[in-house]
């Protein structure tokens, strides 16, 4: 093979030629082929470098040099260059691939309270505006704070109306799903020394067959106050005022003989209804002495007042409902409308 003479406007040719196609490149992959032709064995600049052997030593070094040079600035204008079209390539992969999680939706329907739960909520108001404290208690309950407690003893004809679904726990008939909230009667004068005022809203049980208004899963709200001098007085003037702030102003009560064991005397309490019958809404009367004794208070010293009525009774009561079931049947297009 016959050396030709180097001619050092070459390299510069070679350098604009391997610009031009690396920028004519549409994508990697032609790229790599270009780098092959540019700096590969049979490539026009390994060509070049055959003709050093021709040289002079000091012209070799400098050609050489130069060389090397052009050969950095292909590799250089390459790799800048496939930077270029990895990024391109890359976000157009990204742009085929993208999956829309967007998706459009109606308007969303805020809920609302339950009509149990708003008419709880609105009582507990009116009587915490009168002073009265919320208590709780259990909703599983023992024999002592169901029945014994209140003065209903085993024996006793009243755990008939009182019947409940009974827990197989420990003794026979000794843990039960409390069929009113006057547990928590004593519970709260076993824990707290009078004077007491309070209410305690819950669920309650009883073997009641749901009919247009009974259910056997209902809810009560209690009421006890234990202070000095407490009189029926009391207890009538405080109705009033709850069924005036919760029904309006036209609506009367009146308290009606009654029998609880665990008051003394004992009533039944109705409120009027604009056709002028009367409506049954609970029961209430003066703690009897026997209970507050079972819970450690001196009946010489401390008198009080108890009432216990139905929320469900009260819900359909106020807001004209035939059928007390409605309140559990849950259908949307009941509950919607209040
Ligand atoms: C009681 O439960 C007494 N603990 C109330 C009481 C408390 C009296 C404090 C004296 C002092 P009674 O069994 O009458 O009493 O129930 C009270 C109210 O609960 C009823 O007037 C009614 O509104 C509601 N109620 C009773 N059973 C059901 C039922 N199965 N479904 C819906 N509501 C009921």
């Amino acid at each position: 093979m016959t050396n030709t003479p180097f001619d050092p406007e070459s390299l510069q040719a070679i350098l604009s030629d391997a610009q031009a196609r690396a920028a004519a490149a549409s994508d990697v992959a032609s790229l790599g082929a270009l780098k092959g032709e540019l700096l590969g064995k049979k490539s026009t600049l390994n060509g070049l470098k055959k003709q050093l052997g021709g040289l002079e030593p000091d012209q070799r070094k400098a050609v050489g040099q130069q060389m090397n040079e052009t050969k950095s600035a292909i590799e250089a204008v390459l790799a800048e260059r496939e930077a270029e079209l990895s990024a391109t390539e890359r976000a157009s992969q990204l742009e085929a691939e993208r999956l829309d999680l967007t998706e459009l939706r109606d308007e969303i329907k805020r809920g609302h309270y339950h009509l149990i739960t708003q008419s709880r909520d609105r009582l507990e108001d009116v009587f915490v505006g009168m002073g009265f404290q919320v208590a709780e208690g259990p909703e599983v309950e023992t024999a002592w704070y169901n029945f014994e407690a209140l003065n209903i003893p085993d024996w006793h004809p009243a755990r008939g109306s009182f019947d409940t679904i009974f827990v197989n726990l420990g003794e026979e008939e000794e843990v039960m799903l409390r069929s009113h909230t006057s547990p928590v009667q004593i519970r709260t004068m076993e824990n707290q020394e009078p004077p007491i005022y309070i209410i305690a809203p819950g669920r309650t049980f009883r073997s009641d067959v749901a009919d247009a208004t009974h259910l056997p899963a209902f809810n009560q709200i209690e009421g006890l106050v234990i202070d000095k001098g407490i009189t029926m007085g009391d207890l009538s003037g405080t109705i009033d005022a709850f069924v005036k702030a919760f029904f309006g102003h036209e609506v009367k009560t009146r308290l009606r003989p009654s029998y609880f064991p665990f008051t003394e005397p004992s009533a039944e309490f109705d409120i009027s209804r604009a056709d002028g019958s009367w409506l049954e809404l609970g029961g209430c009367g003066m703690v009897h002495p026997n209970v507050l004794r079972n819970c450690g208070i001196d009946p010489e010293e401390w008198q009080g007042f108890a009432f216990g009525f139905g929320i469900d009774r009260l819900a359909v009561m106020r807001y004209e409902l035939d059928d007390i079931r409605e309140l559990v049947n849950n259908d949307v297009r009941f509950l919607g409308q209040f």
